[in-house]
């Protein structure tokens, strides 16, 4: 293993060991802030699982970092939707926590409402305030080239959090940083399987078309289904946007036209908990007449699979700070960033769900 090799096995070492014991400031109870954020010490940080990026050569972008250090940078976070969603509150509030932990000279957000082209020019308003550093959680796959070339003209590297884009790596984005939501919704599945005894007619809620994160988990889960369940149908699948009244809305609509419902799979907690709703307003028990399991780990859903209203739940961790600015330090210190940092996650359960409550966000 030549040096290049050698710099990269202890810098995928030191992000998998920094990003599994984050000092607990991060997320300390009381700085959660915001409604969200908070949860746990140590046991809420992310944990990377694994890295990708191919070999050594592929693994590494050659792309200069600036001369600068976190303390000396401006660093622009563009977060893709509104901060309704306990998912995006606790993910912009961990970029917050840990700026001001690592003492970043400092921090602009912009929140693009779910709007692609918003995005596009909230990134490209930051570039124009002068930032150093960019972190992106992209709204969706396709559509950010612009910004990622205003970025690339003026030698700003861009960190993925939370979703994958189609770009290129390295003349678009130095990492991503993430979950593995194939898997996500692959474990979505063997928790409906164990609900539903495998047997069932199952509805999917999926989250915003285009987006990586909509288009894995629903592969996931129905790969797993096609794969390990033959009781188990999809009768119907279709878009509620990841929000709650929209999930409200379409369960609605699909209770009346498949009256032999059984379980309903959302890709995340915050349509499953409309959908819980729509279920009670139909005279049905949610939980027992139909079965619910989501994805992302909110206190919302923790606490009705606590209370019987829901299934499972199959965490995505949004707290990106402390793995986020880590990976930063090390690019900018000129160490080699895998091109994907995969982060685990947490499987909640009727029986862990109520002791794991503190950990949900
Ligand atoms: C996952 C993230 C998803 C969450 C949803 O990383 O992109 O988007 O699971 C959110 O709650 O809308």
């Amino acid at each position: 293993m030549g040096i290049r090799g050698l710099l990269l096995a202890v810098a995928l070492l030191g992000v998998a060991l920094l990003a599994a014991c984050s000092p607990p400031g991060t997320n300390t109870e009381g700085e959660g802030g915001g409604g969200g954020g908070g949860g746990g010490g140590k046991e809420a940080q992310q944990v990377v699982e694994e890295t990708t990026g191919g070999s050594m050569e592929q693994a590494v972008c050659d792309v200069p970092p600036p001369n600068i250090s976190l303390q000396d940078a401006v660093v622009g976070f563009s977060q893709s939707e509104e901060e309704t969603n306990p998912f995006r509150i606790a993910e912009t509030q961990s970029i917050r926590d840990e700026a001001k932990k690592q003492d970043v000279k400092k921090l602009i957000v912009t929140n693009a409402a779910s709007q692609i082209n918003k995005q596009n020019s909230d990134i490209r308003d930051m570039l124009a305030q002068g930032v150093d550093i960019l972190i992106v959680a992209p709204y969706t796959a396709d559509g950010l080239e612009p910004a990622f070339q205003a970025a690339a003209e003026q030698n700003v590297p861009v960190f993925l959090i939370d979703r994958e884009v189609t770009a290129e790596p390295c003349e678009n984005y130095i990492t991503f940083m993430g979950s593995n939501f194939y898997r996500q919704g692959q474990q979505a599945a063997d928790l409906l399987a164990e609900a539903t005894n495998e047997e069932a007619q199952v509805a999917i809620l999926e989250g915003t078309p285009g987006a990586s994160v909509t288009t894995d988990r629903q592969n996931g889960f129905v790969d797993q289904l096609d794969a390990e369940y033959p009781n188990m149908e999809v009768v119907a699948s279709q878009t509620a946007n990841f929000v709650r009244t929209e999930g409200q809305t379409v369960m609605e609509q699909l209770l009346q036209s498949n009256p032999d419902l059984t379980a309903v799979y959302a890709h995340n907690d915050e349509m499953a908990l409309g959908a819980v709703q729509a279920i009670k307003d139909a005279g049905k028990t949610p939980g027992k007449d139909i079965k619910i399991v989501s994805i992302d780990g909110t206190k919302g859903a923790v606490q009705a699979l606590a209370n019987g209203e829901m299934n499972g739940v199959v965490e995505s961790n949004p707290r990106f700070g402390p793995l986020a600015f880590q990976t930063i330090e090390q690019f900018l210190t000129g160490q080699p960033i895998p091109q994907n940092i995969i982060i685990s996650d947490r499987i909640y359960t009727p029986q862990n769900a109520e002791e794991n409550l503190d950990v949900a966000y």
